[in-house]
């Protein structure tokens, strides 16, 4: 039986998704994708599941699209439809990791590259391995970045740092990534797993409804003006007021007790 493209393994309420495919850096195929679509879908219906990693097996994170894939074969017509790669695979993953239901940390153990560098940069935080790299690598075989990159690069680093990327796509080291904001954390490799499964505990112990709802506060936010983002936010926090989570929360509090929060 050949190996899974995508490794499951949980720990308590902390599910970790490993890439699979090390010889090739992790590159996504179609095959892959169709694992991780599946592999995510799983997370966020297994009420169990209160924190996702995204990591890769092997030394590298995720090189982006396996440029030796059979979709990348030239049609009859000699011509590749990367636009139909993109709608059919990268549309949904990235969209299908925006809208979890829990915290999705990155756990870049490697070189994270094209399409890969944006799929952990869209994950709600990024832990890093010191060794680990991020490189917007389209610029180099004539691409725009994409799997969210061109939302995703100016909304974290802003425009002149965007494009000084995406257009010479040079490496990026981890300490240069936390330096200008890209990502949340770089750690030496030998504690990478530790730091990022302790963050994840700790997320997964926290009201995750509020933590996904956050996310899409933020990011709704972007395109609004601050009057909207204020009706935004009293809808949201009408509906948080609502659920167990706040009443536990306040509950805990008033009693000097540590909260259990349960909702997803
Ligand atoms: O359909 C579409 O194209 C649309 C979607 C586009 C999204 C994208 O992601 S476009 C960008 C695609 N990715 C790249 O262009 C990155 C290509 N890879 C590299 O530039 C380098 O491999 C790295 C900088 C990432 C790492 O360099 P290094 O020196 O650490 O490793 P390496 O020796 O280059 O790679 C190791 C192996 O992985 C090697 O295989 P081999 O020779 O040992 O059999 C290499 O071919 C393979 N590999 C690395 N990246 C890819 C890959 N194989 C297939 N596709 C890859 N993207």
């Amino acid at each position: 039986m050949s190996e899974p493209l995508v490794l499951v393994t949980n720990a308590g309420a902390v599910r970790t998704l490993s890439l699979n495919r090390p010889a090739a850096l992790n590159s996504l195929n179609s095959a892959m994708h169709a694992e991780l679509r599946r592999a995510l879908d799983a997370a966020a219906a297994d009420g169990q599941v209160r924190a996702l990693i995204l990591t890769g097996s092997g030394r590298g994170f995720c090189a982006g699209q396996d440029l030796n894939d059979a979709g990348m074969v030239p049609g009859p017509d000699g011509r590749v439809d990367i636009g139909a790669v993109i709608e059919a695979n990268y549309r949904p993953l990235a969209l299908r990791i925006r809208a979890m239901p829990v915290p999705v940390l990155a756990m870049v153990n490697g070189v994270a590259a094209g399409a890969g560098a944006n799929l952990a940069l869209g994950c709600d935080m990024v832990i890093a391995a010191r060794s680990a790299s991020f490189i917007q690598a389209f610029s180099k075989i004539g691409l725009i970045p994409d799997c969210g990159g061109t939302w995703l690069l100016p909304r974290l680093v802003g425009r002149a740092v965007a494009l000084g990327l995406a257009m010479t796509g040079d490496k990026l080291s981890a300490e240069e990534a936390v330096q200008l904001g890209l990502i949340w954390e770089c750690v030496d490799d030998a504690f990478l797993v530790d730091t990022t499964m302790a963050m994840a505990q700790r997320l997964a112990a926290m009201p995750i409804k509020a933590l996904a709802a956050t996310r899409q506060a933020l990011d709704a936010a972007g395109q609004m003006d601050l009057p909207e983002a204020l009706s935004l936010e009293a809808r949201v926090q009408r509906e948080l007021g609502h659920a167990a989570d706040f009443a536990e929360g306040v509950s805990a509090f008033q009693n000097k007790r540590p909260a259990l929060f349960r909702d997803r």
